[in-house]
């Protein structure tokens, strides 16, 4: 296992120095996965099978017992194979990687307990339950599979499976189903009802000091099914409390993301990481979103929770209830200030979608701090001059001349009369008025 991994985890699942075992289970000439056993970690290690076969350490006499499934996945232009994700079913976790969009693997960040969690009244918050197994469903050309089968202290029992889709440059994709039924009455702390006592899924990542970049991420985006979206950077000075005063309406369609920048030191280049709810069975879809920023500022530990709630969770939660989630984890390569589309590159695009934000304050519904360059919690024409210069072009320069000028104009026109997508500068299919509209904006620029 990378050491970088291994650092990660260290909070969790393995202790500095450890030498984890690692065997190699499946290659297929694309996908190569390997079962991993941390040498010392806080949940125990479980049986695992691929493919209905028990996994055997050779080395070891008996039965073998192991944490994670890493999976590398062959890249063009890179060296062979290098690690695409890490699946510890022993916990539940997820830790997405991605390649970014000229191929460059990506550390390890934010990653994603991929199950429920709930607080019962005078108990801690049970965030994933003991695993009892763990499943590898691996075939030649087909996208593998992981699954973990668990209890929550015999509370509640739990199934998932996470599917991992083949990366591409720029995405990784982790679709994600689970299964839970409560064995016993499930008494939920009355006292955080509706803000942190029922979690669908959970992103885990850390925010130890953003001035000195020790964080994995830095930014919130909460994008309700409407598409209303708004985007905050994360406040790291005020500690030890939820992130909004109330969650953030979401519902079924919805998703939140954890954004990185290249301003991070700590894990540079590791990826921003979404979670997409797409169906769900047994509960209601009354959903927001909260976060939890912890005291602690140590880089190795999890400091930033950020999680879907069931805002109308039961104060007892019946025997025999059971709940189906699925989601869909989306991993995607830093992104900086400026580039409000988030595809890696500062262009037209974005500089549009930035005098769309023009006058947003942080308290907007709609406030993108990735359109506010200079963070000052409003954005203006001196955030537009700032993209400006990531550019290095100006957005109305259609003819790449350097100049915007008349000649600018004729080239639209040219676009326009052979009815060429170029002409749709607003990107919405047609060619039309409003597009000529856009072109003035943007030689216009920011007043
Ligand atoms: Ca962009
Ligand atoms: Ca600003
Ligand atoms: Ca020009
Ligand atoms: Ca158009």
């Amino acid at each position: 296992m990378p050491e970088s991994v291994c650092s990660i985890l260290a909070a969790l699942t393995c202790l500095a120095h450890a030498q984890p075992v690692s065997i190699p289970i499946f290659d297929d000439g694309v996908t190569a996965l390997r079962a991993v056993r941390f040498t010392s970690s806080l949940e125990p290690a479980v049986p695992l099978a691929i493919n209905g076969q028990s996994v055997d350490d050779p080395a070891t006499p008996g039965a073998d017992f192991f944490h994670a499934v890493e999976g590398y996945t062959r890249v063009p232009q890179r060296s062979p194979f290098p690690l695409s994700f890490v699946d510890i079913f022993a916990s539940g976790y997820v830790r997405p990687l991605v390649f970014a969009w000229d191929g460059t693997p990506s550390a390890i960040g934010t990653s994603v307990v991929a199950g429920p969690s709930f607080r019962p009244e005078g108990a801690p918050l049970d965030l994933a339950p003991q695993m009892l197994l763990g499943r590898v469903t691996a075939l030649r050309g087909q996208e593998p599979q992981v699954l973990s089968t668990g209890s929550f202290d015999g509370a509640a029992l739990f199934t998932g499976t996470r599917r991992y889709v083949a990366p591409r440059l720029g995405v990784s994709t982790v679709e994600v189903t689970w299964t839970w039924r409560a064995i016993r009455p499930i008494v939920l702390d009355p006292t955080q009802r509706g803000n942190d006592a029922f979690r669908l899924m959970t992103l885990s990542s850390m925010l130890a000091d953003a001035d000195l970049g020790l964080y994995d991420a830095r930014y919130v985006r909460v994008r309700q099914s409407t598409g209303l979206a708004r985007t905050t950077q994360i406040d790291d000075s005020v500690r030890g409390r939820h992130l909004f005063a109330s969650p953030q309406p979401l519902g079924l369609g919805g998703d939140v993301t954890l954004f990185k920048d290249h301003r991070a030191t700590w894990n540079a280049g590791g990826p921003s990481v979404g979670v997409r709810l797409v169906s769900i069975t047994g509960a209601s879809v009354l959903l927001g979103v909260q976060g939890y920023l912890a005291e602690t500022t140590d880089p190795s530990d999890d400091s930033l929770s950020v999680w879907v709630e069931w805002l109308d969770a039961p104060a007892v939660i019946a025997p025999g209830t059971q709940i189906s989630v699925t989601f869909r984890i989306s991993c995607s390569p830093a992104t900086d200030l400026g580039d409000v589309d988030h595809d890696g590159a500062f262009t037209r695009a974005d500089a549009l979608a930035l005098l769309g934000q023009l006058g947003t304050t942080l308290a907007h519904p709609t406030f993108d701090a990735y359109a506010d360059l200079d963070a000052d919690g409003v954005v203006t024409c001196r955030d537009y001059d700032l993209l400006l210069q990531r550019m290095g072009t100006h957005p109305a320069d259609l003819n790449a001349d350097g100049v915007p000028d008349a000649g600018d104009l004729f080239r639209f026109l040219d676009w326009f009369e052979a009815h060429s997508s170029n002409a749709d500068l607003n990107a919405d299919g047609i060619n039309d008025i409003g597009d000529f509209f856009v072109f003035l904006d943007l030689f216009q620029g920011c007043r």
